[in-house]
Formats: structure tokens, C-alpha cells, sequence
């Protein structure tokens, strides 16, 4: 088969594929944007190609990739050009997003990504880099000087190889040039994502210089946003797929579903994209939006990513497809939605019905393997924080303590058949420790996992009736299974 996708394609692609309806090249980047993954490409790449279309701008996108070259060698030799798959009930679209102009592997080439931060034309830097690679102690709204990126700028601040050394340089540049700071958008699944990349910035910031840790204060805006596109990792059969739609192979094509949303504080002083063109909302406060995507979407699929794939269910349409599982998704919906503020113009009922057809979309094949990993990252913010409103307010704590229980027993990193697998967590080797420091029962195991610091809060890590009802559960997956557990722990779901 002939050729790659690239600017040069474009004109011979088949009629039913959409493409950028500009010209991309003239435009220069506003943006730069680190971590170029699967869920970037799939959303605010999107977003900002409809903004592009509709009103111009020297708004594309410079990524950079932190570790992987891959993303680089996918996309530069395409100019930037992928597909993106759109995977509904009815069918399968395929649109050329144009809105990426290039991508720097910071491995390859260091001095890249400053420059790139400290350009004049740079006015938004977005990141979507998973919420273990920024190096924040959440518990104490500090940096982790443990993590490896921290301890590592700290001690050399002038070739940063984290987020926030990279943010922290890249201001620092343009305080010294006298150019006007950049927006940082943080765009993980993180409660207060914003103000969290804040408070890390600050502390880091202030650890090198206290001046320049005023100047951010002063000039950098942080807005939070809510991010929401279902998209599972691209395997052979997505670069498939966008070659049977383009006739020529694009490396860098994704998979995701037609549902997308994004809702952003307005807080752009250089000014931002149109984004609203693509379907981006905006408001003055992000968090209920943010605790209803995280405790709803994320609490649940996390719940189904354990029980699931300690079921043997590879992804997470077959989780659905299983009546015991099903039935405990909607239980889990349902009492994390009972510890939400109520926001107007939202029904929770409503959500939860699209979010459990979102999830059992049988053309997306989401991987459970895929979300159960780093799980001590994801808890705390999913399924902890809905579980302790739950305890203060009276609340049933079983569906959140069945997701724990799930967790502990995943976290044993083998399943009832005796198959082993990676936990993918950054928190292993504390894991382990205290797996081995619990002994073979049940009790303390659960105890152990429950007490590791920072993933449950103190009030329920100290709560005898939490950490009851986890042991039990967990102790009922050891004994008769995990399948044969969650068959037992539908039967007190409501129909
Ligand atoms: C998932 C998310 O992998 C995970 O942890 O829960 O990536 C989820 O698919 C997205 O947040 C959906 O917007």
C-alpha cells in the first residue's frame, strides 16, 4: 500500500474523510502542549483544529513528549496530520486533525522544550501527563522531593526534565526577557487540577528564588478544567482502521468515542483559542463538574477496571455485558452521585444512564487493564474523597468499600487462577512492603493496603467500619473467587 498521511496526501484522501478545512501551515503556535498521548490528540487537539477552522489564529499546538520519542517519529514525518477515529454505535468517521504543528521528544533534544516555553509566541502551555509525573504531594500541598523528576530539577533547575522544573525554567526565562508569563492549563483527571499545579509550582518555585515565586503569583493564571473523552490506548488494529479510511498509513491515528466535553475557567490573560467553537464550556468554577466526572466516570470505572479484570473481563463493554458487574456499575453510579453537590442544570440520573451507555459502547474496546493502573494516584480523588462524604453523611459506604476491597485484591498482582501481572503503579515497592509486612490475613492485608499514607484520608483509614467492611469483602474475593464474590455482592445492589 502507498504512501503516509502528510500535508502532501491531503488532496487524494477518499471524500469521506473529514479534513482540516484551513490551511494549517501559515499559522503559528500559541500553544505548547506537554504530554502529546492518545487523550491530547483526541481531545484538545480537536477542540482547537474546529477553532482553527472556524476563526484562524496563530493557535496550533507544539507538543512535547517528556520520555517517548515515538509520538515525535509518529507525527513529525506527518506534519503534525493524524486521524482520529470516531467509533460510535451507528458507525465509524475518520477527520484529519490539523491543529498540532509539531512535536519535540525532550529526550532527543534538551534545549527544545525551553525554547519553546520561553517563545514570545507561546501563550497557554496545557499538559496532560498523568497525575503521578507531577511530583505533588497532594495530601500536603508541597512538592514530593522523593519523586525522581523533583529531586532532580531541584538540584539542577537549568535543564529541567519534569513538569514542574519545566514550567518553573520556562517562566523564569521569560521573567528574565521581560515577556509576559504563559497560562498553565492543567488538563489531568485531578480535583482542582489548577490550583493543585499551583500550590506544586509555588512551593518548587519557591525553593529556588522567593521573588520569582511572587512574580508567579502575581502574573500566572491556573484555570481547572474538566476533561471527558473515553479513549483507550491505539493498538495495531486503530493504525489499521485509519488505513483502511485514509489509503495511506498514519502512524499517530487514535480511537475514541463520539461523546467529548470539556468545561474551563475563564481565566486566559493571553488570550486563548475559541474553544467554545468545538463544544468547550465555560464557566467561574470548574470543581462540581470535577467532582462529578471524577467520583461518577473515574470512581466507576476504576471499580470496573478491578472487579472486572479479576473477573476476566478485558475491557470494559464486557464488564457491562455481565449482569452482576452491570448491576454493580449502576450501584456505584447511583451513591456516588449521592455525595455531589447539586449543580444546575444537571441531572445525576441522567448522567449516570449516559455514562453507563458510554461504557458499554461496543465499538470501543477500553482496555480494564488500562485503567486499573496507578491506582494510588487515582483513589484518592475517585474513590476516597466520595467515600469519606459518604461516611460524614450518613451514606451507604458499601459500593465504595467493594471498590477498595477490589483494589486490595488487585493489588496481590495475581489472579484467582494463579496468572501474575504487573500492577503498573508507581507506589509498587511501597505496595509490596506492605503486603509483606501484613502477613497472608485477610484482615491485615486490607488494613496494611488501606493505611498506606496518602491514598485513604486518616478518617476513614482509621475507621473501624470502613476498614470492616473492606476486610470483609476482600476476605469473601480470597475465598470463593473474585467472580463468584461480585455474583454474591449484586444481590445487595437495587435493580
Ligand atoms: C480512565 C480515564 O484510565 C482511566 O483511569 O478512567 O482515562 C477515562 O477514560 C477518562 O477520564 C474519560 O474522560
Amino acid at each position: 500500500m502507498s504512501g503516509r498521511l502528510g500535508i502532501k496526501a491531503l488532496a487524494g484522501l477518499p471524500a469521506g474523510v473529514v479534513r482540516p478545512a484551513y490551511d494549517p501551515a501559515p499559522l503559528g503556535a500559541g500553544i505548547v502542549h506537554i504530554g502529546v498521548g492518545a487523550f491530547h490528540r483526541a481531545h484538545q487537539a480537536v477542540y482547537t483544529d474546529t477553532a482553527l477552522a472556524e476563526v484562524g489564529g496563530d493557535w496550533r499546538i507544539d507538543g512535547i513528549s517528556l520520555r517517548s520519542t515515538d509520538i515525535a517519529d509518529a507525527l513529525n514525518p506527518q506534519d503534525g496530520l493524524f486521524a482520529l477515529i470516531e467509533r460510535g454505535e451507528e458507525g465509524v468517521s475518520a477527520r484529519v486533525i490539523g491543529s498540532i504543528r509539531k512535536v519535540i521528544a525532550a529526550a532527543r533534544d534538551r534545549e527544545a522544550p525551553l525554547a519553546a516555553l520561553a517563545a514570545p509566541q507561546t501563550r497557554i502551555v496545557s499538559l496532560t501527563v498523568t497525575e503521578k509525573a507531577y511530583g505533588i504531594d497532594r495530601a500536603r500541598g508541597r512538592v514530593d522531593e522523593a519523586h525522581p523528576a523533583i529531586a532532580a530539577d531541584l538540584a539542577d533547575r537549568h535543564a529541567p526534565q519534569g513538569v514542574l522544573g519545566l514550567l518553573a525554567e520556562g517562566l523564569r526565562l521569560r521573567r528574565e526577557r521581560g515577556l509576559p508569563p504563559f497560562t498553565v492549563l492543567c488538563c489531568d483527571n485531578l480535583p482542582d487540577n489548577g490550583n493543585l499545579v499551583r500550590t506544586g509550582l509555588l512551593d518548587f518555585a519557591a525553593r529556588l528564588d522567593t521573588a520569582f515565586a511572587g512574580w508567579i503569583i502575581e502574573t500566572v493564571s491556573f484555570p481547572s478544567t474538566m476533561v471527558d473523552r473515553i479513549t483507550p490506548a491505539p493498538t495495531a488494529d486503530t493504525l489499521a482502521e485509519a488505513e483502511r479510511h485514509l489509503g495511506v498509513r498514519d502512524l499517530a491515528a487514535v480511537e475514541t468515542e463520539p461523546f467529548s466535553q470539556w468545561v474551563i475557567e475563564d481565566r486566559f490573560p493571553a488570550g486563548r483559542p475559541e474553544w467554545e467553537r468545538g463544544g468547550a464550556i465555560f464557566v467561574n468554577d470548574v470543581a462540581p463538574y470535577e467532582a462529578m466526572k471524577l467520583r461518577m466516570l473515574n470512581g466507576t470505572h476504576s471499580m470496573m477496571a478491578y472487579a472486572g479484570f479479576l473477573s476476566g473481563r478485558k475491557y470494559v463493554r464486557d464488564v457491562m455485558a455481565d449482569r452482576a458487574l452491570a448491576r454493580l456499575v449502576r450501584r456505584h453510579l447511583k451513591a456516588a452521585a449521592a455525595t455531589l453537590a447539586p449543580l444546575e442544570g444537571i441531572d445525576t440520573g441522567d448522567y449516570a444512564e449516559a455514562l453507563a451507555q458510554r461504557f458499554a459502547n461496543p465499538a470501543i474496546a477500553h482496555e480494564t487493564y488500562q485503567i486499573a493502573m496507578d491506582g494510588t494516584e487515582k483513589l484518592p480523588q475517585r474513590l476516597a474523597a466520595p467515600a469519606l462524604y459518604a461516611l460524614e453523611h450518613g451514606q451507604d459506604l458499601r459500593p465504595f468499600a467493594f471498590a477498595a476491597a477490589a483494589w486490595t485484591r488487585y493489588c496481590l498482582g495475581r489472579t484467582d487462577d494463579g496468572t501474575r501481572y504487573a500492577l503498573r503503579d508507581p507506589r509498587e515497592e511501597a505496595i509490596a512492603a506492605a503486603l509483606a509486612g501484613a502477613g497472608g490475613d485477610a484482615r491485615g492485608i486490607a488494613r496494611a493496603l488501606t493505611a498506606l499514607p496518602g491514598v485513604f484520608p486518616e478518617e476513614l483509614a482509621g475507621n473501624e467500619g470502613w476498614n470492616g467492611l473492606v476486610a470483609h469483602i476482600f476476605s469473601e474475593m480470597l475465598e470463593k473467587g473474585v467472580a463468584r464474590a461480585v455474583e454474591e455482592e449484586a444481590l445487595f445492589a437495587d435493580s
